[in-house]
């Protein structure tokens, strides 16, 4: 399987992370990838190359204008204000309060299009992120040109952004920019698989009113863990989305068993579906160890899914979503993607 990687992910280096009342150490970081790469680079999985420049048209097609323009400034307009830290929101639009409003002011717009506090913007973090939809356009182009599968390498992940909001470490959805892609250049009907530990509530939104993408998604139930305000099982689309929108939250403490008997489920919903191609947003935070993250799966799991996946017979692009047991992060992620390929 083709792997698509840019550099460009290190210029996302978090300082530090809101978490549990402290700032520590980002769960999100570099070495995240440096492990994945060594570990495609170990098995042979298949060429590693760089994405190609799609610019933001493709972006715009999932993300408000202004939302954009924020993410691209943020950092600017922070470092005006003088402040010594990291662009973090305070403040938030909440109950009872406008959000007809965008503020001018650099602290106002941060809680205006932040959703949550566990995302700094720092100097380099909005290059890093248009590499990310890069890398997933780049791959996407693969498998629309005719692979069985491709890999997007992306970092950072996407798939808590919505179309005006960020957060969860994600700034713009590349699964959901691969998913309108694929729709814009022929395919009738895409299917997204997000198997991430959390609920990929910004695909969710994306797609919410649509018939065309239909969202799947296998996750810790809100009520336990994050993003805590979506991703229950009676959201199920809205209008014409109605129907096309599925939520398999599972309680903490699942183990690969209890999982799988989800999957089938949620494979089944995508195959009646029919879809031309399938976008998978593959977090590995369902591993045991993860230290953000309350399922229990094991590394061979992620082989016996990846194996499982190739059996829809879609053409099938994954896009890099969470995972923070970084030491084992290789291992788990390429055993999707060798299961995937063995398979076949
Ligand atoms: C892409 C992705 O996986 N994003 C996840 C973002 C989660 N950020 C907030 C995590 C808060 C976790 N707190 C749970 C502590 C358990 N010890
Ligand atoms: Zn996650």
């Amino acid at each position: 399987m083709l792997t698509v990687y840019s550099e460009e992910h290190k210029r996302r280096n978090a300082k530090t992370e809101l978490h549990g009342g402290e700032l520590v150490a980002s769960f999100e970081c570099p070495s995240r990838i440096d492990f994945i790469l060594a570990r495609i680079e170990e098995v042979n999985l298949g060429v590693v190359e760089a994405p190609q420049s799609f610019g933001l048209d493709p972006v715009l097609r999932v993300h408000q204008r202004g939302f954009v323009d924020f993410l691209q400034n943020c950092w600017r307009d922070w470092l005006a204000e003088g402040y010594g830290g990291v662009a973090l929101p305070s403040a938030w639009p909440a109950r009872g309060m406008r959000q007809d409003r965008v503020p001018d002011d650099i602290r106002g717009r941060l809680g205006y299009f932040a959703f949550a506090a566990d995302t700094s913007i720092e100097e380099g973090t909005w290059q890093a992120v248009r590499a990310s939809a890069d890398v997933a356009l780049s791959a996407q182009k693969h498998v629309l040109k005719g692979a069985r599968a491709a890999f997007a390498l992306c970092r950072p992940p996407g798939h808590h952004a919505a179309s005006d909001l960020y957060g969860g470490y994600c700034f713009l959805n590349n699964a959901a920019i691969a998913a309108q892609a694929f729709r814009d250049e022929g395919a009738k009907r895409v299917a997204v698989l997000d198997v991430d530990f959390h609920h990929g509530n910004g695909t969710q939104e994306i797609f919410y009113g649509r018939d065309d993408v239909l969202f799947v998604s296998l996750h810790g139930d809100p009520g336990s863990a994050f993003p805590h305000f979506l991703g229950h099982a009676d959201e199920t689309g809205k209008g014409a989305g109605e129907g096309f929108n599925v939520n398999l939250p599972l309680p903490p403490g699942t183990s690969f068993d209890e999982w799988a008997i989800a999957l089938e489920e949620a494979l089944r919903r995508i195959s009646d579906f029919s879809p031309d191609v399938l976008v998978v947003s593959l977090g590995v935070d369902t591993f045991k160890d993860d230290p953000i993250s309350l399922f229990r799966l094991e590394s061979d799991d992620f082989k016996t899914y990846g194996a499982r996946l190739a059996l829809l017979g879609l053409p099938t692009l994954f896009v890099m979503e969470g995972g923070y047991a970084v030491e084992e992060i290789g291992i788990n992620t390429v055993n999707v993607l060798t299961g995937f390929d063995n398979a076949l």
